[in-house]
Protein backbone atom coordinates (compact mmCIF):
# COMPACT_ATOMS: atom_id res chain seq x y z
CA UNK A 1 0.00 0.00 0.00
CA UNK A 2 3.06 2.34 0.59
CA UNK A 3 6.54 2.88 0.73
CA UNK A 4 6.67 5.41 3.78
CA UNK A 5 9.01 4.12 5.85
CA UNK A 6 7.25 6.02 8.78
CA UNK A 7 4.34 4.43 7.90
CA UNK A 8 5.47 0.69 7.81
CA UNK A 9 7.76 1.00 10.73
CA UNK A 10 5.18 2.68 13.21
CA UNK A 11 2.42 -0.40 11.96
CA UNK A 12 5.04 -2.77 12.54
CA UNK A 13 5.33 -1.69 16.27
CA UNK A 14 1.92 -1.30 16.37
CA UNK A 15 1.41 -5.35 15.87
CA UNK A 16 3.98 -6.51 17.56
CA UNK A 17 2.23 -4.95 20.76
CA UNK A 18 -1.27 -5.98 19.74
CA UNK A 19 -0.75 -9.09 17.88
CA UNK A 20 -3.43 -9.51 15.39
CA UNK A 21 -4.10 -13.23 13.82
CA UNK A 22 -4.70 -11.00 10.40
CA UNK A 23 -3.93 -7.02 9.20
CA UNK A 24 -6.18 -5.89 6.49
CA UNK A 25 -5.26 -2.05 4.83
CA UNK A 26 -8.18 -0.45 3.59
CA UNK A 27 -7.81 0.45 0.25
CA UNK A 28 -11.19 2.21 -0.19
CA UNK A 29 -12.07 -0.08 -3.01
CA UNK A 30 -16.00 -0.31 -3.21
CA UNK A 31 -15.07 -4.39 -3.27
CA UNK A 32 -13.23 -4.24 0.11
CA UNK A 33 -15.84 -2.12 1.74
CA UNK A 34 -18.53 -4.75 0.38
CA UNK A 35 -16.64 -7.36 2.06
CA UNK A 36 -15.70 -5.44 5.42
CA UNK A 37 -19.91 -5.08 5.46
CA UNK A 38 -20.41 -8.80 4.86
CA UNK A 39 -17.99 -9.43 7.86
CA UNK A 40 -19.89 -6.75 10.25
CA UNK A 41 -23.19 -8.77 9.37
CA UNK A 42 -21.68 -12.01 10.08
CA UNK A 43 -19.96 -11.09 13.57
CA UNK A 44 -23.52 -9.10 14.83
CA UNK A 45 -21.31 -5.79 15.08
CA UNK A 46 -23.96 -4.57 12.02
CA UNK A 47 -27.77 -5.64 11.08
CA UNK A 48 -28.57 -4.78 7.74
CA UNK A 49 -31.56 -2.80 7.18
CA UNK A 50 -34.43 -2.56 4.56
CA UNK A 51 -32.98 -2.75 0.91
CA UNK A 52 -35.31 -1.04 -0.53
CA UNK A 53 -36.64 2.11 1.70
CA UNK A 54 -33.02 2.08 3.06
CA UNK A 55 -30.51 1.14 0.47
CA UNK A 56 -26.90 0.45 2.23
CA UNK A 57 -27.77 1.35 5.50
CA UNK A 58 -26.85 -0.80 8.44
CA UNK A 59 -27.58 -0.42 12.05
CA UNK A 60 -25.50 -0.62 15.25
CA UNK A 61 -25.84 -0.90 19.44
CA UNK A 62 -23.21 -0.15 21.62
CA UNK A 63 -22.85 -1.78 24.93
CA UNK A 64 -25.02 0.14 26.89
CA UNK A 65 -22.28 1.70 29.04
CA UNK A 66 -20.81 3.29 26.06
CA UNK A 67 -23.28 5.93 24.10
CA UNK A 68 -21.35 9.10 24.55
CA UNK A 69 -18.13 10.58 24.63
CA UNK A 70 -16.48 10.24 27.80
CA UNK A 71 -14.69 13.89 29.45
CA UNK A 72 -13.73 12.37 32.26
CA UNK A 73 -11.49 9.33 30.36
CA UNK A 74 -10.21 11.90 27.82
CA UNK A 75 -6.39 12.96 28.13
CA UNK A 76 -4.51 15.52 26.71
CA UNK A 77 -0.52 13.70 27.44
CA UNK A 78 1.48 16.60 26.59
CA UNK A 79 5.06 16.55 27.95
CA UNK A 80 4.61 19.43 30.81
CA UNK A 81 0.98 19.27 32.48
CA UNK A 82 1.07 22.68 32.40
CA UNK A 83 0.68 22.89 28.44
CA UNK A 84 -2.46 20.53 28.35
CA UNK A 85 -4.10 23.71 30.89
CA UNK A 86 -7.03 23.74 33.56
CA UNK A 87 -9.44 22.47 30.85
CA UNK A 88 -7.91 19.28 30.24
CA UNK A 89 -7.42 15.97 31.88
CA UNK A 90 -3.55 14.87 32.08
CA UNK A 91 -1.14 12.43 33.31
CA UNK A 92 2.81 12.04 32.52
CA UNK A 93 3.11 10.76 28.78
CA UNK A 94 5.61 8.18 29.87
CA UNK A 95 3.28 6.52 32.36
CA UNK A 96 0.08 7.04 30.29
CA UNK A 97 2.32 4.91 27.78
CA UNK A 98 3.06 2.68 30.27
CA UNK A 99 -0.57 2.20 31.42
CA UNK A 100 -1.92 1.46 27.91
CA UNK A 101 0.38 -0.76 26.47
CA UNK A 102 -0.50 -3.00 29.41
CA UNK A 103 -4.27 -2.52 27.62
CA UNK A 104 -3.02 -3.19 24.33
CA UNK A 105 -0.47 -5.60 24.86
CA UNK A 106 -1.93 -8.81 22.69
CA UNK A 107 -5.68 -6.86 22.76
CA UNK A 108 -6.04 -8.37 19.10
CA UNK A 109 -5.35 -11.77 19.32
CA UNK A 110 -7.84 -13.57 18.04
CA UNK A 111 -9.36 -10.18 15.99
CA UNK A 112 -7.88 -8.78 12.51
CA UNK A 113 -6.36 -5.48 12.85
CA UNK A 114 -7.48 -2.96 10.07
CA UNK A 115 -5.03 -0.38 9.15
CA UNK A 116 -7.33 3.09 7.77
CA UNK A 117 -5.44 5.47 5.99
CA UNK A 118 -7.35 8.33 5.64
CA UNK A 119 -7.50 12.44 4.55
CA UNK A 120 -8.98 14.62 6.53
CA UNK A 121 -10.32 17.51 4.13
CA UNK A 122 -10.65 16.92 -0.01
CA UNK A 123 -7.71 14.98 -1.52
CA UNK A 124 -4.99 17.48 -3.02
CA UNK A 125 -6.05 20.25 -0.63
CA UNK A 126 -2.92 21.98 0.65
CA UNK A 127 -5.19 22.57 3.81
CA UNK A 128 -5.73 18.64 4.73
CA UNK A 129 -3.70 16.40 6.66
CA UNK A 130 -3.32 12.62 7.22
CA UNK A 131 -3.87 9.82 9.94
CA UNK A 132 -3.85 5.96 9.75
CA UNK A 133 -6.35 4.51 12.42
CA UNK A 134 -5.44 1.16 13.47
CA UNK A 135 -8.67 -0.65 14.70
CA UNK A 136 -10.29 -4.09 15.60
CA UNK A 137 -13.75 -2.90 14.66
CA UNK A 138 -15.58 -3.10 12.06
CA UNK A 139 -17.71 -0.61 12.77
CA UNK A 140 -15.31 2.31 13.04
CA UNK A 141 -13.57 0.78 9.46
CA UNK A 142 -17.21 1.51 7.97
CA UNK A 143 -18.03 4.62 9.54
CA UNK A 144 -14.36 6.47 9.12
CA UNK A 145 -15.37 5.28 4.95
CA UNK A 146 -17.97 7.61 5.61
CA UNK A 147 -16.93 10.55 7.69
CA UNK A 148 -13.35 10.88 5.85
CA UNK A 149 -11.48 9.90 2.74
CA UNK A 150 -9.87 6.66 3.20
CA UNK A 151 -7.74 4.35 1.31
CA UNK A 152 -4.99 4.92 -1.15
CA UNK A 153 -5.82 8.43 -2.00
CA UNK A 154 -5.01 9.06 1.46
CA UNK A 155 -1.44 7.57 0.92
CA UNK A 156 -1.05 9.44 -1.93
CA UNK A 157 -1.82 12.38 -0.61
CA UNK A 158 0.78 11.30 2.40
CA UNK A 159 3.43 10.64 0.28
CA UNK A 160 6.43 8.75 0.46
CA UNK A 161 8.38 10.16 3.02
CA UNK A 162 6.70 12.61 4.77
CA UNK A 163 6.13 11.74 8.69
CA UNK A 164 3.28 14.36 9.16
CA UNK A 165 0.33 11.97 10.01
CA UNK A 166 -1.73 11.28 12.84
CA UNK A 167 -1.02 7.89 14.46
CA UNK A 168 -4.39 6.43 16.08
CA UNK A 169 -4.80 3.18 17.70
CA UNK A 170 -7.66 2.21 18.52
CA UNK A 171 -9.26 -1.28 20.52
CA UNK A 172 -12.74 -1.94 21.39
CA UNK A 173 -10.84 -4.49 23.52
CA UNK A 174 -13.92 -5.59 26.10
CA UNK A 175 -15.56 -2.41 26.54
CA UNK A 176 -14.52 -2.38 29.69
CA UNK A 177 -15.95 1.05 30.83
CA UNK A 178 -13.34 1.21 33.86
CA UNK A 179 -10.49 0.96 31.59
CA UNK A 180 -11.39 3.24 28.67
CA UNK A 181 -8.98 5.74 28.08
CA UNK A 182 -9.12 8.37 24.67
CA UNK A 183 -5.61 10.05 25.09
CA UNK A 184 -4.11 12.01 23.06
CA UNK A 185 -0.52 12.86 22.59
CA UNK A 186 -0.28 16.01 20.71
CA UNK A 187 3.68 16.45 20.78
CA UNK A 188 3.57 12.86 19.03
CA UNK A 189 0.77 13.27 16.33
CA UNK A 190 -0.65 10.20 18.12
CA UNK A 191 -4.21 9.02 19.23
CA UNK A 192 -4.76 5.48 21.44
CA UNK A 193 -8.19 4.87 22.51
CA UNK A 194 -9.62 2.07 24.30
CA UNK A 195 -12.38 -0.22 25.30
CA UNK A 196 -15.08 1.92 23.87
CA UNK A 197 -16.71 1.49 20.59
CA UNK A 198 -19.01 4.78 20.67
CA UNK A 199 -18.66 7.29 17.98
CA UNK A 200 -16.34 10.30 18.96
CA UNK A 201 -14.17 7.95 21.41
CA UNK A 202 -13.26 5.89 18.55
CA UNK A 203 -13.82 7.94 15.16
CA UNK A 204 -10.46 9.07 15.73
CA UNK A 205 -10.04 11.35 12.46
CA UNK A 206 -13.63 13.57 14.43
CA UNK A 207 -12.92 15.03 17.51
CA UNK A 208 -9.62 13.26 18.13
CA UNK A 209 -7.83 14.55 15.28
CA UNK A 210 -9.03 16.81 13.49
CA UNK A 211 -10.07 19.27 16.56
CA UNK A 212 -7.98 18.05 19.55
CA UNK A 213 -4.76 17.32 17.66
CA UNK A 214 -5.42 19.89 14.57
CA UNK A 215 -5.78 22.62 17.37
CA UNK A 216 -2.16 21.76 19.03
CA UNK A 217 -1.04 22.10 15.24
CA UNK A 218 -3.02 25.08 14.41
CA UNK A 219 -1.61 27.30 17.01
CA UNK A 220 2.20 26.14 15.97
CA UNK A 221 1.21 26.32 12.53
CA UNK A 222 -0.79 29.09 11.99
CA UNK A 223 -4.26 28.55 11.37
CA UNK A 224 -7.33 27.54 13.20
CA UNK A 225 -9.36 23.83 14.25
CA UNK A 226 -12.76 24.88 15.27
CA UNK A 227 -15.85 23.32 16.02
CA UNK A 228 -18.12 25.01 13.69
CA UNK A 229 -20.30 24.43 11.02
CA UNK A 230 -19.82 25.98 7.80
CA UNK A 231 -22.68 27.00 6.00
CA UNK A 232 -23.43 29.54 2.47
CA UNK A 233 -26.32 31.55 2.51
CA UNK A 234 -27.28 32.52 -1.26
CA UNK A 235 -29.35 35.76 -1.60
CA UNK A 236 -31.63 36.66 -3.86
CA UNK A 237 -28.74 38.03 -6.75
CA UNK A 238 -27.10 34.57 -6.35
CA UNK A 239 -24.67 35.97 -4.42
CA UNK A 240 -23.48 33.70 -1.71
CA UNK A 241 -21.56 34.38 1.80
CA UNK A 242 -20.19 31.83 3.68
CA UNK A 243 -20.32 31.42 7.74
CA UNK A 244 -19.12 29.91 10.54
CA UNK A 245 -21.24 28.84 13.65
CA UNK A 246 -19.90 27.11 16.74
CA UNK A 247 -22.33 25.31 19.35
CA UNK A 248 -21.84 23.01 21.84
CA UNK A 249 -22.71 19.25 20.87
CA UNK A 250 -26.16 18.54 20.25
CA UNK A 251 -27.50 22.09 20.33
CA UNK A 252 -28.40 22.29 16.52
CA UNK A 253 -25.33 22.79 14.08
CA UNK A 254 -26.39 20.31 11.62
CA UNK A 255 -29.96 21.63 11.85
CA UNK A 256 -28.84 25.40 11.16
CA UNK A 257 -25.95 24.19 8.66
CA UNK A 258 -28.95 22.41 6.62
CA UNK A 259 -31.82 25.00 7.32
CA UNK A 260 -34.54 25.75 4.66
CA UNK A 261 -35.65 29.11 4.87
CA UNK A 262 -39.26 30.22 5.38
CA UNK A 263 -41.30 30.43 2.70
CA UNK A 264 -41.37 34.22 2.12
CA UNK A 265 -37.53 33.83 1.84
CA UNK A 266 -37.19 31.15 -0.28
CA UNK A 267 -39.65 32.66 -2.29
CA UNK A 268 -37.45 35.65 -2.98
CA UNK A 269 -34.51 32.67 -3.94
CA UNK A 270 -32.62 32.73 -0.96
CA UNK A 271 -30.65 29.49 -0.25
CA UNK A 272 -28.44 27.96 2.24
CA UNK A 273 -25.76 25.63 1.23
CA UNK A 274 -23.90 22.93 3.67
CA UNK A 275 -20.14 22.96 3.82
CA UNK A 276 -20.02 21.62 7.05
CA UNK A 277 -21.90 20.62 9.94
CA UNK A 278 -19.42 20.07 13.03
CA UNK A 279 -15.48 20.89 12.14
CA UNK A 280 -14.00 23.87 10.23
CA UNK A 281 -9.95 24.38 9.68
CA UNK A 282 -9.81 27.91 8.97
CA UNK A 283 -6.47 29.70 7.71
CA UNK A 284 -5.50 33.10 5.96
CA UNK A 285 -5.63 32.84 2.55
CA UNK A 286 -3.66 34.39 -0.31
CA UNK A 287 -6.34 37.64 0.05
CA UNK A 288 -5.81 38.21 3.87
CA UNK A 289 -9.26 36.55 4.26
CA UNK A 290 -10.09 33.89 6.66
CA UNK A 291 -11.04 30.54 4.24
CA UNK A 292 -12.33 27.69 5.68
CA UNK A 293 -12.51 23.50 4.67
CA UNK A 294 -14.73 21.22 6.26
CA UNK A 295 -11.56 18.35 6.65
CA UNK A 296 -15.10 15.73 7.62
CA UNK A 297 -16.99 13.76 4.45
CA UNK A 298 -20.29 13.20 6.07
CA UNK A 299 -22.14 14.09 8.81
CA UNK A 300 -22.40 12.09 12.37
CA UNK A 301 -25.60 14.05 13.74
CA UNK A 302 -27.70 13.22 16.11
CA UNK A 303 -30.77 10.91 15.43
CA UNK A 304 -33.59 12.20 17.98
CA UNK A 305 -35.39 15.42 16.90
CA UNK A 306 -34.48 14.90 13.24
CA UNK A 307 -37.24 14.99 10.98
CA UNK A 308 -39.30 16.05 7.94
CA UNK A 309 -39.90 19.59 9.24
CA UNK A 310 -36.92 19.88 12.05
CA UNK A 311 -34.45 19.01 9.08
CA UNK A 312 -35.69 17.68 5.75
CA UNK A 313 -32.05 17.95 4.25
CA UNK A 314 -30.64 16.36 6.89
CA UNK A 315 -33.44 12.93 7.10
CA UNK A 316 -33.02 13.11 3.21
CA UNK A 317 -29.04 12.37 4.08
CA UNK A 318 -29.57 9.58 5.80
CA UNK A 319 -32.07 7.68 3.60
CA UNK A 320 -29.09 5.42 1.80
CA UNK A 321 -25.55 4.25 2.50
CA UNK A 322 -26.01 5.62 6.41
CA UNK A 323 -25.14 4.05 9.50
CA UNK A 324 -27.57 4.22 12.16
CA UNK A 325 -26.83 3.95 16.11
CA UNK A 326 -28.53 2.90 19.43
CA UNK A 327 -32.04 3.91 17.13
CA UNK A 328 -35.02 2.35 17.63
CA UNK A 329 -35.38 -1.21 15.01
CA UNK A 330 -38.72 -1.13 13.42
CA UNK A 331 -39.07 -5.39 12.91
CA UNK A 332 -42.36 -4.92 10.79
CA UNK A 333 -40.33 -3.39 7.59
CA UNK A 334 -36.71 -3.68 9.25
CA UNK A 335 -36.26 0.04 8.82
CA UNK A 336 -35.30 2.47 11.69
CA UNK A 337 -37.30 5.09 14.43
CA UNK A 338 -36.51 7.50 17.06
CA UNK A 339 -37.97 10.02 19.06
CA UNK A 340 -38.87 12.90 17.34
CA UNK A 341 -38.99 11.29 13.62
CA UNK A 342 -42.74 11.02 13.61
CA UNK A 343 -45.84 10.43 15.93
CA UNK A 344 -46.04 7.22 15.30
CA UNK A 345 -43.98 4.73 17.32
CA UNK A 346 -43.66 1.17 16.02
CA UNK A 347 -45.17 -1.48 17.63
CA UNK A 348 -42.66 -4.29 16.53
CA UNK A 349 -39.62 -2.49 17.44
CA UNK A 350 -36.18 -3.47 19.47
CA UNK A 351 -34.52 -0.35 21.40
CA UNK A 352 -31.25 1.13 21.25
CA UNK A 353 -30.51 -1.42 24.40
CA UNK A 354 -31.45 -4.41 22.38
CA UNK A 355 -35.05 -5.22 24.22
CA UNK A 356 -38.05 -5.93 22.54
CA UNK A 357 -40.00 -2.10 22.77
CA UNK A 358 -43.45 -0.51 22.05
CA UNK A 359 -43.68 2.62 23.80
CA UNK A 360 -45.81 1.63 26.08
CA UNK A 361 -43.82 1.68 29.29
CA UNK A 362 -43.29 5.65 28.33
CA UNK A 363 -39.51 4.67 27.69
CA UNK A 364 -37.06 6.36 25.11
CA UNK A 365 -36.41 3.66 22.02
CA UNK A 366 -33.75 5.90 20.35
CA UNK A 367 -30.83 6.92 22.78
CA UNK A 368 -31.35 11.22 23.29
CA UNK A 369 -27.84 10.49 21.55
CA UNK A 370 -28.30 8.20 19.08
CA UNK A 371 -26.92 9.04 15.78
CA UNK A 372 -26.78 8.76 12.04
CA UNK A 373 -23.19 8.41 9.96
CA UNK A 374 -24.50 10.31 6.57
CA UNK A 375 -21.72 11.05 3.57
CA UNK A 376 -22.13 14.25 2.88
CA UNK A 377 -22.80 13.66 -1.16
CA UNK A 378 -26.19 12.51 0.10
CA UNK A 379 -27.22 16.22 1.89
CA UNK A 380 -29.99 17.81 -0.88
CA UNK A 381 -28.43 20.96 -0.37
CA UNK A 382 -24.63 19.98 0.07
CA UNK A 383 -22.56 23.36 -1.52
CA UNK A 384 -20.34 22.86 -4.47
CA UNK A 385 -17.74 24.20 -2.95
CA UNK A 386 -17.83 20.95 -0.59
CA UNK A 387 -14.59 19.57 -2.08
CA UNK A 388 -12.89 22.93 -3.10
CA UNK A 389 -9.43 22.62 -2.59
CA UNK A 390 -8.82 26.05 -1.23
CA UNK A 391 -12.06 26.58 0.98
CA UNK A 392 -14.56 29.23 1.10
CA UNK A 393 -14.02 33.13 2.34
CA UNK A 394 -15.48 33.72 5.79
CA UNK A 395 -17.81 36.59 6.67
CA UNK A 396 -18.83 35.68 10.21
CA UNK A 397 -18.01 33.63 12.93
CA UNK A 398 -21.31 32.79 15.11
CA UNK A 399 -21.11 31.79 18.47
CA UNK A 400 -23.98 30.52 20.54
CA UNK A 401 -25.00 27.80 23.03
CA UNK A 402 -28.43 26.78 24.53
CA UNK A 403 -29.39 29.50 27.31
CA UNK A 404 -32.82 29.74 29.05
CA UNK A 405 -32.01 33.56 29.89
CA UNK A 406 -29.43 35.37 29.59
CA UNK A 407 -28.08 35.76 26.27
CA UNK A 408 -29.91 37.54 24.13
CA UNK A 409 -31.37 36.25 20.16
CA UNK A 410 -28.30 38.06 18.53
CA UNK A 411 -25.61 40.55 19.35
CA UNK A 412 -22.51 41.72 17.57
CA UNK A 413 -19.20 41.61 19.22
CA UNK A 414 -17.77 44.98 19.07
CA UNK A 415 -14.62 44.10 17.42
CA UNK A 416 -12.69 41.09 16.86
CA UNK A 417 -11.06 40.91 20.61
CA UNK A 418 -14.47 41.55 21.90
CA UNK A 419 -15.58 38.67 19.48
CA UNK A 420 -12.80 36.81 20.93
CA UNK A 421 -14.33 37.43 24.74
CA UNK A 422 -17.58 36.64 23.84
CA UNK A 423 -16.55 33.31 22.68
CA UNK A 424 -13.76 32.52 25.49
CA UNK A 425 -17.28 33.39 27.71
CA UNK A 426 -19.79 31.10 26.15
CA UNK A 427 -22.01 28.84 28.53
CA UNK A 428 -24.27 26.26 27.55
CA UNK A 429 -26.84 24.19 29.46
CA UNK A 430 -25.30 20.27 28.81
CA UNK A 431 -26.83 17.85 26.38
CA UNK A 432 -26.63 13.96 25.89
CA UNK A 433 -23.90 14.20 23.54
CA UNK A 434 -21.84 14.07 26.31
CA UNK A 435 -21.55 11.58 29.57
CA UNK A 436 -22.95 12.88 32.65
CA UNK A 437 -25.77 15.39 34.15
CA UNK A 438 -27.97 16.83 31.19
CA UNK A 439 -29.49 20.43 31.82
CA UNK A 440 -26.56 22.23 33.57
CA UNK A 441 -24.86 25.32 32.64
CA UNK A 442 -21.21 25.04 32.00
CA UNK A 443 -18.68 27.54 30.28
CA UNK A 444 -17.48 26.24 27.17
CA UNK A 445 -15.42 28.30 25.12
CA UNK A 446 -15.83 28.58 21.33
CA UNK A 447 -17.62 25.11 21.95
CA UNK A 448 -14.06 23.61 22.25
CA UNK A 449 -14.17 22.89 26.26
CA UNK A 450 -13.98 18.92 25.24
CA UNK A 451 -12.01 19.28 22.28
CA UNK A 452 -8.86 21.98 22.73
CA UNK A 453 -5.52 20.16 22.64
CA UNK A 454 -3.84 22.20 24.56
CA UNK A 455 -4.22 25.19 27.36
CA UNK A 456 -7.13 27.48 26.79
CA UNK A 457 -5.41 30.72 27.56
CA UNK A 458 -2.93 30.02 24.81
CA UNK A 459 -5.26 28.88 22.78
CA UNK A 460 -7.33 32.61 23.80
CA UNK A 461 -4.06 33.91 22.62
CA UNK A 462 -4.01 32.43 19.31
CA UNK A 463 -7.15 33.39 18.26
CA UNK A 464 -6.36 37.54 19.39
CA UNK A 465 -3.12 36.71 17.10
CA UNK A 466 -4.99 35.56 14.40
CA UNK A 467 -7.40 38.64 14.81
CA UNK A 468 -3.79 40.65 14.64
CA UNK A 469 -2.53 38.67 11.78
CA UNK A 470 -6.40 38.87 9.34
CA UNK A 471 -6.56 43.07 10.91
CA UNK A 472 -9.84 44.61 9.14
CA UNK A 473 -10.55 41.36 6.46
CA UNK A 474 -11.00 39.66 9.89
CA UNK A 475 -14.90 37.81 9.80
CA UNK A 476 -17.04 39.85 12.24
CA UNK A 477 -18.20 37.78 15.22
CA UNK A 478 -21.78 37.38 16.63
CA UNK A 479 -23.37 35.63 19.01
CA UNK A 480 -26.84 33.50 19.11
CA UNK A 481 -29.05 32.23 21.36
CA UNK A 482 -32.15 30.21 20.04
CA UNK A 483 -33.13 28.65 23.32
CA UNK A 484 -34.77 31.33 25.56
CA UNK A 485 -37.73 30.44 26.82
CA UNK A 486 -40.50 31.72 28.62
CA UNK A 487 -42.05 31.27 32.71
CA UNK A 488 -43.56 28.12 31.16
CA UNK A 489 -40.14 27.15 30.40
CA UNK A 490 -41.42 26.91 26.39
CA UNK A 491 -38.69 27.92 23.59
CA UNK A 492 -39.92 31.80 22.55
CA UNK A 493 -38.01 31.95 19.19
CA UNK A 494 -39.44 28.84 16.41
CA UNK A 495 -35.94 28.38 15.89
CA UNK A 496 -34.77 26.24 12.75
CA UNK A 497 -36.00 27.75 8.97
CA UNK A 498 -36.53 31.14 11.19
CA UNK A 499 -32.72 31.46 12.15
CA UNK A 500 -32.55 32.25 8.60
CA UNK A 501 -33.96 35.99 9.51
CA UNK A 502 -31.43 36.26 11.99
CA UNK A 503 -28.58 35.23 9.50
CA UNK A 504 -29.54 37.38 7.24
CA UNK A 505 -29.01 40.14 9.61
CA UNK A 506 -25.46 38.85 10.24
CA UNK A 507 -24.92 38.99 6.44
CA UNK A 508 -26.36 42.63 6.23
CA UNK A 509 -24.08 44.00 8.78
CA UNK A 510 -20.86 42.36 7.48
CA UNK A 511 -21.81 44.10 4.29
CA UNK A 512 -22.42 47.53 5.88
CA UNK A 513 -26.14 47.54 4.76
CA UNK A 514 -27.65 47.30 8.67
CA UNK A 515 -27.57 49.56 11.47
CA UNK A 516 -26.91 47.94 15.10
CA UNK A 517 -28.14 49.52 18.68
CA UNK A 518 -25.43 49.76 21.24
CA UNK A 519 -26.22 47.97 23.94
CA UNK A 520 -23.88 47.58 27.02
CA UNK A 521 -22.96 43.81 25.45
CA UNK A 522 -22.50 44.50 21.79
CA UNK A 523 -24.47 45.50 19.25
CA UNK A 524 -28.09 44.28 18.49
CA UNK A 525 -30.11 44.71 15.35
CA UNK A 526 -33.00 47.13 15.27
CA UNK A 527 -35.78 45.16 15.82
CA UNK A 528 -37.65 46.89 12.58
CA UNK A 529 -34.22 45.21 10.89
CA UNK A 530 -35.09 41.90 11.69
CA UNK A 531 -37.53 40.63 9.30
CA UNK A 532 -40.76 39.02 10.49
CA UNK A 533 -42.90 38.50 7.59
CA UNK A 534 -44.88 35.36 7.86
CA UNK A 535 -44.19 34.83 11.03
CA UNK A 536 -46.52 34.50 14.41
CA UNK A 537 -44.03 36.81 16.58
CA UNK A 538 -44.83 40.52 17.97
CA UNK A 539 -42.18 43.09 17.50
CA UNK A 540 -42.97 42.90 21.79
CA UNK A 541 -42.29 39.45 22.25
CA UNK A 542 -38.86 40.04 19.47
CA UNK A 543 -37.62 43.03 21.48
CA UNK A 544 -37.95 40.89 24.76
CA UNK A 545 -35.69 38.48 23.17
CA UNK A 546 -33.40 41.00 22.39
CA UNK A 547 -33.73 42.95 25.90
CA UNK A 548 -30.40 42.75 27.93
CA UNK A 549 -31.29 42.23 31.51
CA UNK A 550 -28.44 44.27 33.39
CA UNK A 551 -28.99 42.13 36.61
CA UNK A 552 -28.33 38.53 35.12
CA UNK A 553 -25.76 40.04 33.23
CA UNK A 554 -24.01 41.10 36.71
CA UNK A 555 -24.24 37.67 37.67
CA UNK A 556 -22.82 36.52 34.22
CA UNK A 557 -19.82 38.89 34.87
CA UNK A 558 -19.61 37.01 38.61
CA UNK A 559 -19.28 33.72 36.36
CA UNK A 560 -17.06 34.83 33.76
CA UNK A 561 -14.55 36.06 36.44
CA UNK A 562 -14.63 32.43 38.35
CA UNK A 563 -14.19 30.86 34.90
CA UNK A 564 -11.24 33.10 34.39
CA UNK A 565 -9.80 32.84 37.38
CA UNK A 566 -9.06 29.00 36.48
CA UNK A 567 -6.39 30.75 33.79
CA UNK A 568 -4.02 32.22 36.02
CA UNK A 569 -1.37 34.17 34.13
CA UNK A 570 -2.07 32.61 30.66
CA UNK A 571 -5.58 34.35 30.59
CA UNK A 572 -4.73 37.66 27.99
CA UNK A 573 -4.77 40.57 29.08
CA UNK A 574 -6.93 41.74 26.27
CA UNK A 575 -9.52 39.51 27.63
CA UNK A 576 -9.36 40.91 31.48
CA UNK A 577 -10.05 44.63 30.16
CA UNK A 578 -12.86 43.32 27.91
CA UNK A 579 -14.50 41.89 30.59
CA UNK A 580 -13.78 45.28 32.70
CA UNK A 581 -15.36 47.05 29.95
CA UNK A 582 -18.30 44.57 30.08
CA UNK A 583 -18.52 45.46 34.14
CA UNK A 584 -18.03 49.13 33.52
CA UNK A 585 -20.81 49.12 30.91
CA UNK A 586 -23.43 47.30 33.12
CA UNK A 587 -22.82 49.77 35.40
CA UNK A 588 -23.36 53.04 33.66
O1 LIG B 1 -19.51 11.91 19.66
S1 LIG B 1 -19.02 13.01 18.84
O2 LIG B 1 -17.97 13.72 19.57
O3 LIG B 1 -18.47 12.52 17.60
C1 LIG B 1 -20.29 14.05 18.49
C2 LIG B 1 -20.36 15.19 19.43
O4 LIG B 1 -20.36 15.00 20.64
O5 LIG B 1 -20.41 16.33 18.95
MN1 LIG C 1 -19.63 18.27 17.51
Amino acid sequence: MTKNKNVLEWIEEMKALVQPDKVVWIDGSEEQLKEIRNISLACGEMEALNEEKLPGCLLHRTAINDVARVENKTFICSRKKEDAGPTNNWEDPKEMYAKLRRLFDGVMKGRTMYIIPYCMGPIGSPFSKVGIEITDSTYVVLNMDIMTRVGTDALKQLGDVSNDFVRGLHSKADIDEDNRYIVHFPEDNAIWSVNSGYGGNVLLGKKCFALRIASYQAKNEGWMAEHMLILGLENPQGEIKYVCAAFPSACGKTNLAMLIPPEVFAKKGYKVWTVGDDIAWLRPGPDGRLWAINPENGFFGVAPGTNIKSNPNALASTRKNTIFTNVVHNLDDNTVWWEGLDKNPPKNAVNWKGEKWDCTDGSKGAHPNSRFTAPAINCPCISSEFNNPQGVPISAIVFGGRRAKTAPLVYQARSWEHGVFVGSTMASETTAAAAGAVGVVRRDPMAMLPFCGYHMGDYFQHWLDMGKKLGDKAPKIFNVNWFRTDDEGHFIWPGFGDNLRILNWIIDRCEGKADAVETPIGYEPKPEDINLEGLDISMDTLKGLLNVDISLWKEEVAGIKEFYGKFGDRLPNELKEQLAKLEANLDK
